[in-house]
């Protein structure tokens, strides 16, 4: 070391002071470029990698721990990336009410950045007219109160489907999230091509692929360490081959709908086509021109969006409720009151309040998409008296702000009744619980995810009783997550089902 530094002063003078000079240059550039900017506090920054070593696989974990430390607004830099991510109801209010004009930009994960495709974008659009048009066409088309009329036909039909197949299965032990994603994978494509693509008996869905190709998607999507976007001078090279996995993927699964697409486009193209003969959302994008490219895009995005989130958000759910007898019962004494029925249908989810509670409560303690989607700061802007720069990354901690005892009353305890007589609700207007966010950004998928999740979760109790394979303590059942674009068990729940 000291020789090192003695070669080191050995330099030609003008070599020294210079070096001397880059040096001093760095280290006040370093240090003073925090109070310079006024970032949001946040641990130190290593030169270069800035905080890449403290991102595990557990973001919103790391980031709840760090929040303890600096605060509810806190900032990393992730390479050369700028991360900004709120974890309370006052930073969440600022980031998707006060300044949600400058903040609802996107930063596109690799995987999605796809040449021809891209620009066709609902999730990963800039708020532009591109994203304006497709959220209004998904809003009436698929979203509104007359879609979702039109939709609880086929969506008893899929449950009904569900319901049977479980029904022959007694006594045996199925993986639930197999189970539960078959079904609302085959509502979905039902919505939009009026077909099934998935069979139940088919469990892992192996057979044809097309389940493991959308999970790998969506895996590949919700990639914490995707190096392109913290160094952009590496993006094009694509190292970790997420942006080419994708593409590939993407090529496999628009396979399986290009012949309905040609069929169909060819019958609303023709001269006897009336609109009212429209069965499909399919027919509806057909009809307003949408190339095959738009199709593709959109119609991926609501899978990789709606599929994985719901399945999660049931799943979640039946796991607390396996370990939580007590609330079972609560919700077995309502349905004994209030439904007469064999089979529930949609009108009556409204007379089940303590069921809606329990779902509320589990996606307080397990929301969904923990961290929402990605945004972008369009321009700089202020939040709580710090500055935001323009395209830096900006998340909301819905993992933290779930489990923060300044939020709730004993946070980590399941209790559906802290909802009851509450109006806290999910639909964005209350920031302490915000599973589908809020502002200009919030989940357009709201009403039919949830539609699903509780006509799901209430069937599977009013028919059934649950019970852990070989004899397993409920209590004992493990929690630990899995991070993504969706919070998943890291373990699958798997279950007996038995007939009432
Ligand atoms: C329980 C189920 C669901 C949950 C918890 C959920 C949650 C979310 C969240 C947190 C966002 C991001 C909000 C933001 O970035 O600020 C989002 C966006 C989105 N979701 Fe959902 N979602 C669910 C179901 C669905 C379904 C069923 C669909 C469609 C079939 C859907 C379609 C979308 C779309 C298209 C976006 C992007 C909106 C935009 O960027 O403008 N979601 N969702
Ligand atoms: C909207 O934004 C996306 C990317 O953010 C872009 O690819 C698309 O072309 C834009 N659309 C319009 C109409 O500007
Ligand atoms: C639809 O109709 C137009 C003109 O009527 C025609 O140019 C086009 O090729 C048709 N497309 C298909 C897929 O049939
Ligand atoms: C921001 O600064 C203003 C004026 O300096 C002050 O009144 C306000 O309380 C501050 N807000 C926060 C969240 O610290
Ligand atoms: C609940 C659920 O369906 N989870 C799936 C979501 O996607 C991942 C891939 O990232 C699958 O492995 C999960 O099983």
């Amino acid at each position: 070391m000291m020789d090192y530094i003695t070669s080191f002063l050995n330099l030609p003078f003008p070599l020294l002071v210079l070096s001397t000079t880059i040096f001093f240059v760095f280290i006040v550039k370093l240090l003073s470029s925090k109070s310079v900017k006024n970032l949001p506090p946040g641990p130190p920054k290593l030169p270069i990698i800035g905080n890449l070593h403290q991102v595990g696989d557990k973001p919103h974990v790391a980031a709840a721990d760090f929040a303890k430390q600096y605060g509810p607004l806190i900032s990393f830099k992730l390479g050369k990336q700028c991360l900004v991510v709120a974890s309370s109801t006052e930073a969440a209010r600022e980031i998707l009410k006060t300044q949600d004009r400058f903040l609802s930009s996107r930063v596109v994960p690799t995987a999605f950045q796809q040449e021809g495709l891209i620009p066709h974008s609902l999730i990963w659009s800039d708020c532009n007219q591109t994203w304006k048009t497709l959220r209004t066409m998904c809003r009436t088309e698929m979203f509104s109160a007359k879609a979702l009329g039109s939709q609880s036909r086929l969506r008893e039909e899929k449950v009904g489907q569900m319901l049977d197949f479980l029904h022959k299965k007694q006594g045996h032990v199925v993986s639930t999230e197999d189970i539960v994603f078959t079904t609302l994978f085959n509502t979905l494509t039902s919505i939009i091509f009026g077909q099934d693509f998935l069979d139940l008996k088919d469990e892992h869905g192996t057979l044809d692929g097309l389940k493991e190709s959308i999970h790998k998607i969506i895996e590949y999507g919700g990639r914490v360490k995707d190096f392109g976007a913290f160094f952009p001078v590496l993006d094009r090279f694509d190292l970790q081959g997420i942006r080419r996995g994708t593409a590939k993927l993407y090529k496999k699964t628009f396979v399986y709908w290009r012949p309905i697409i040609e069929k169909r486009r060819a019958q609303v193209n023709s001269s006897t086509w009336s609109s009212d003969q429209a069965e499909s959302f399919l027919d509806r994008m057909l009809e307003n021109g949408f190339s095959n490219d738009q199709i593709d895009q959109v119609v991926t995005e609501l899978f990789v969006a709606g599929t994985n989130t719901t399945t999660s958000s049931v799943v979640w759910a039946m796991t607390e409720l396996v370990k939580h007898k007590e609330v079972v019962s609560k919700i077995v004494e309502e349905m004994e009151r209030e439904i007469k029925t064999d089979r529930i249908t949609h009108s009556q989810l409204s007379n089940l309040p303590y069921l809606q509670a329990t779902i509320k409560e589990a996606m307080r303690l397990h929301p969904p998409v923990p961290l929402l989607l990605p945004h972008k700061a369009a321009e700089t802007c202020e939040v709580m008296n710090y500055t935001i720069p323009k395209d830096a990354k900006i998340l909301v901690n819905l993992w933290a702000m779930g489990r923060d005892p300044k939020i709730w009353d004993d946070p980590l305890s399941f209790k559906p009744e802290r909802f009851i007589g509450s109006k806290l609700d999910y639909k964005g207007q209350d920031f302490e619980l915000l599973p589908f966010g809020s502002g200009r950004r919030m989940c357009p998928g709201l009403p039919s995810g949830m539609m699903s999740v509780e006509l799901v979760l209430a069937s599977l109790i009013h028919e059934f009783d649950w019970v852990l394979p070989n004899g397993g303590d409920p209590l004992k059942i493990d929690m630990n997550d899995k991070f993504g674009i969706a919070l998943r068990r890291e373990n699958p729940l798997k279950l007996i089902f038995k007939e009432k």
